[in-house]
């Protein structure tokens, strides 16, 4: 805990919601100058040993994130406002006419990694052991479920070796489908602090790669051939004193070391290069890299776990670090990082359908000890459906009745669109959120008004095992109540008062820590999550929980930084576990009909489906529109120019975003952002271009590789529309219901916040007519549109604007020739009779903000370096620009090569 918050109750120590970093944050509550309202300023905390005081853009701006607008303040049932009473009384005889006439395997809940334990805790409880289904799962099946099963098929357990300390020290750290520098952006600058030598993996250029002494841009889902190739290679040196094999690790500690290496043996340097498409003295580079340096962590994320082989692609990695005994000891060791705040604890206590809880799965002995300790009405005796199977069971209707809860499914899911679909024709869809309008909301019969960061308390957990707490510093806004809170209220209406009589997150943290090390011993179930030392803190002590890591218990009282140093597993003879791995292909191959294969992933200031992240205007400085990049050659081929509206189709459904064209790609590959969704942007959902195959063993799907077409999309022109927030809503309703009479004129909206409203980009079909559009949709009775018009070199540029300003739009032929955004957004914000003519006249064209902490764009910095400004650190002093976060430093660093280069060339 800081000092400080003991002395002002101002100031509270939480973690940020976003990435699994678990960055410590201390929010303080601020009288401000102007108006005497309090204000909530975001810092780092420098006590929390997984970021020490910095923060990433994202974290730095949850306080444009906080405030009601657009948050779900009341239940709703079947779209219209209702009390709490009957939004209960509606979930609760839903559930239970369902249960009753068709059994407890008719019902599922779908929870997410965004939940705190304490909420995943209870609504694990409900269902495994009082209703009696493993119905159960999370969005981590989406995200870490491979990498949890490579874990226990290797170690015994679900149990991350390293910590983050490990990577100051490593020498070498290899990262394996992972865009950290955006991803996990403060992680990443203590790899770059640490003077690690860094090698990505990965088939596209990123900023991660950007940064990189080695970029081995294998060919898309071929790892497993690189890794079992690094096998092979290793073995080779068996002998050698140093580097190479670690025979006395491998002979002491692991078992199925001989079947592993005799699979990998066909896996010659020249078979790898050629399979993964790199060059082979750079490869021999890599696993020369790898084998001499003893301290190396391999540091893996969604480019591996992604994959219908993403279990097999992990173990491969972990055989590695196995056969050099690299594991365990500081500085080394084999790194998933985990995606989501807290995709640990809920696979803590057992978020996923095929585990129980507190790490137990479904054998006899521990249905019996969870069931005895929960002193539970129905244990569930079977792993329950998986993500992709619990929504085809929606869709087949053996599930009649479905509660989500912090996840947007009709976004996220592979096939989404089919996703959504199921959902409209579940007899009960019960959806628990903090905003109202998502895409999943839309398929709800009761909505539910959860309260989010900076409302909640409980507990989280990082990547490396660290519990921190999340703390409430605002109050619960409307009729908004935590989601422990509702769901022991169902859970009490239906019959189990006495289980969830719980009366804070301090409660069920308890009970948690307490079955954690309910008979784990070494005689009866020994698990590696056991924090059975905080069973017994007081509420005070809750508060105040400083950060720890697991294994918390009467031996590690003050938690375990490293696992596993003592070589001794969590398998049933301790031993680790070589794995054989058979590299496969994806299994999405290109054909004639969809000849390119699309990637997709994250951008570096969005969090997922921007429910939060989307509302900050500075976080859309970065990107703003959905987007699809492309390799020169391939835009070429399919006739594609740069910034131009192309459509991206694939067996499952379409896409539309705006073609990047940058050698970033390679010809072939294709690679789009996930943020976007329809509730944003027309056409823009990227899973609901993806196919859902899944990995037979974690049932993760394939979502980085979906083989698909590209064509590009003629516009007869653009418009760009600020309006206020009133006529804003009205438009975005009439364009979501899909207004057939809009839709004959617009091929493509997005739109984005503005301070006072929001501006709707277009892309025209055809002349629109706006005095009639804008009558039908604003209701201007009578009154003419204000009519100008401006003839630029590029062609003529039109301003047509009601005398209130509820409606300002801007016409071009050409995008790019539309009048600078900001400039435009700032006029939204003041009632200037005259200014829409003169912003008609104002020429810049859009700037890309490189650096959102410091407001300072592309262009700024492209001039600085034509002026002979030379480096990162140097930009930085002249501009500000990466001085902050530092997160857009990788692409400082590459807007600096390109430059330099054309100066130089
Ligand atoms: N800014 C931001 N940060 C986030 C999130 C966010 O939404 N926004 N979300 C968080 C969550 S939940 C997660 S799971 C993590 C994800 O973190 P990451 O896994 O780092 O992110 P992604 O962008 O999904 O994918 C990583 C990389 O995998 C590469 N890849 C694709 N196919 C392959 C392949 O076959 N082999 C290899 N080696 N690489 C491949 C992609 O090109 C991409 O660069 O990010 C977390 N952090
Ligand atoms: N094509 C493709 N698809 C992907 C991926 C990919 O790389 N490519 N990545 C996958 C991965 S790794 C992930 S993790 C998923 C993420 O996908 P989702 O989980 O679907 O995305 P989010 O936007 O994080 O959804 C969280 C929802 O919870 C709400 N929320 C926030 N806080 C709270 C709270 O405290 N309580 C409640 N009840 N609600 C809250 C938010 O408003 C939001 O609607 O996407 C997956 N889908
Ligand atoms: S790296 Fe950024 S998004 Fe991740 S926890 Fe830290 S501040 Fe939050
Ligand atoms: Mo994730």
């Amino acid at each position: 805990m800081a000092l400080t918050e003991l002395f002002s109750a101002r100031r509270s120590c939480t973690t940020c919601p976003y990435c699994g970093v678990g960055c410590g944050v201390a929010a303080t509550r601020e009288s401000s100058p102007g108006n005497g309202e309090d204000v909530i300023r975001i810092q780092g905390d420098e006590q929390h040993p997984a970021n020490k005081g910095k923060l990433c853009v994202k974290g730095s701006s949850l306080a444009d994130t906080l405030g009601n607008h657009g948050r779900l303040l009341k239940p709703q049932l079947h779209g219209k406002e209702c009390d709490w009473e009957t939004a209960m009384a509606f979930a609760t005889s839903k559930l239970r006419e369902t249960i009753d006439e068709h059994g407890p395997d008719s019902v599922a809940f779908y929870l997410s990694g965004q939940l705190l334990t304490e909420d995943y805790y209870v609504a694990n409880k409900l269902m495994k052991g009082f209703i009696g289904t493993a119905n159960v799962d999370t969005n981590s099946r989406l995200c870490m479920s491979s990498a949890v099963a490579a874990y226990k098929r290797a170690l015994g357990a679900d149990a991350v070796p390293c910590n983050y300390e490990d990577l100051d020290e490593a020498e070498l750290v290899v990262l394996i489908g992972s865009n950290a520098a955006w991803t996990h952006p403060i992680l990443f600058q203590r790899m770059q602090a640490a003077n690690a030598k860094l090698v990505v993996v990965d088939p596209r250029g990123s900023a991660t790669s950007e940064m990189a002494d080695m970029h081995l841009a294998i060919t898309p889902g071929s790892d497993a051939a690189l890794f079992n190739g690094l096998l092979r290679y290793l073995s080779e040196y068996g002998l050698t004193e140093f580097g190479g094999l670690d025979q006395a690790f491998i002979h002491n500690h692991t078992d199925n070391f001989t079947d592993t290496l005799y699979a990998a043996a066909e896996w010659t340097p020249e078979k790898v290069a050629e399979y993964c498409r790199v060059e082979l003295a750079q490869l021999l580079e890599f696993y020369d890299l790898f084998r001499t340096t003893e301290k190396t962590i391999s540091f893996y994320s969604q480019g591996v776990n992604q994959s219908s082989t993403g279990t097999d692609k992990n173990n491969a990695i972990i055989n590695c670090h196995l056969a050099t005994g690299r594991i365990g000891k500081p500085g080394c060791g084999p790194f998933s990082i985990t995606g989501q705040p807290n995709a640990m604890g809920g696979r803590e206590v057992g978020g996923l359908a095929n585990m129980l809880a507190a790490h137990m799965d479904f054998t006899d002995d521990n249905i019996n000890r969870v069931g005895r300790f929960w002193d539970a009405a129905k244990m569930a005796k079977a792993p329950g459906l998986k993500a992709v199977e619990l929504f085809d069971a929606v869709e087949r209707g053996e599930i009649k009745a479905v509660w989500i809860m912090a996840t947007n499914p009709a976004v996220s899911m592979p096939d989404a669109r089919r996703v959504a679909a199921a959902l409209k024709n579940c007899p009960t869809v019960i959806v628990s959120d903090c905003v109202g309008d998502t895409d999943t909301a839309r398929c709800a019969d009761l909505l539910l008004p959860a309260t989010t960061w900076g409302e909640k308390n409980g507990t989280v957990t990082n990547s490396e095992r660290r519990i921190s707490r999340q703390k409430s510093f605002l109050p619960k806004p409307g009729k908004a109540r935590h989601d422990w809170e509702i769901i022991c209220d169902v859970a009490r209406r239906l019959g189990f008062a006495e289980a969830f009589d719980f009366q804070s997150a301090a409660d069920i943290f308890r009970e948690h820590a307490a079955l954690s090390g309910f008979e784990n011993n070494r005689d009866q179930a020994r698990r590696a999550f056991d924090i059975s030392a905080l069973a017994n803190i007081s509420d005070q002590e809750y508060d105040f929980l400083t950060p720890v890591q697991w294994p918390v218990n009467a031996e590690h009282p003050h938690g375990a930084v490293r696992l596993f140093s003592d070589g001794d597993f969590y398998t049933p003879n301790g031993r680790a576990r070589f794995i054989p791995v058979q590299p496969q292909c994806p299994k999405q191959e290109t054909r004639e009909e969809f000849p390119l294969l699309l990637n997709s992933g994250r951008l570096r200031d969005q969090w997922h489906t921007m429910t939060r992240t989307g509302r900050a205007r500075k976080l859309l400085d970065h990107s703003e529109a959905p987007e699809l990049h492309l390799h020169p050659r391939d835009a070429a081929r399919f006739g594609i120019e740069d910034a131009q509206l192309v459509r991206v189709e694939s067996e499952k459904g379409q896409f539309f975003g705006r073609a990047k064209v940058t050698s970033n790609q390679k010809p072939g590959q294709l690679f789009a952002p996930i943020h976007w969704s329809d509730s944003l942007a027309y056409n823009a959902t990227v899973s609901a271009l993806a196919i859902p195959v899944t990995d037979p063993v974690s049932g993760q799907p394939e979502l980085k590789q979906v083989a698909v077409n590209v064509e590009p999309l003629s516009a007869h022109s653009y418009a760009c529309l600020l309006l206020r927030t009133k006529a804003a809503e009205e438009l975005h309703s009439r364009l979501q219901t899909g207004d057939a009479q809009l839709f004959e004129t617009i091929l493509h909206w997005y739109r984005v916040p503005v301070e006072g409203g929001y501006r709707f980009e277009l892309v025209l079909k055809k002349q629109p007519d706006w005095q009639s559009m804008a009558d039908k949709l604003f209701n201007l009775s009578g009154r003419q549109l204000n009519r100008k018009r401006l003839q630029l070199p590029s062609g003529e540029r039109w301003l047509l604007h009601s005398e209130e300003m509820e409606l300002l739009v801007f016409t071009s032929a050409d995008w790019q020739t539309l009048p600078d955004r900001k400039t435009l957004e700032n006029a939204l914000q003041q009632p200037l009779p005259d200014a829409p003519a003169k912003l008609l006249h104002d020429v810049p064209p859009g700037a890309q903000m490189v650096c959102t902490c410091l407001q300072v764009s592309r262009k700024e910095i492209e001039t600085a370096i034509a002026e002979g400004v030379a480096s990162v650190e140097e930009l930085g002093e002249l501009l500000g620009c990466g001085t902050n976060c530092g997160s857009c430093k990788p692409e400082i660093s590459a807007l600096l090569n390109t430059n330099l280069a054309v100066a130089v060339g």
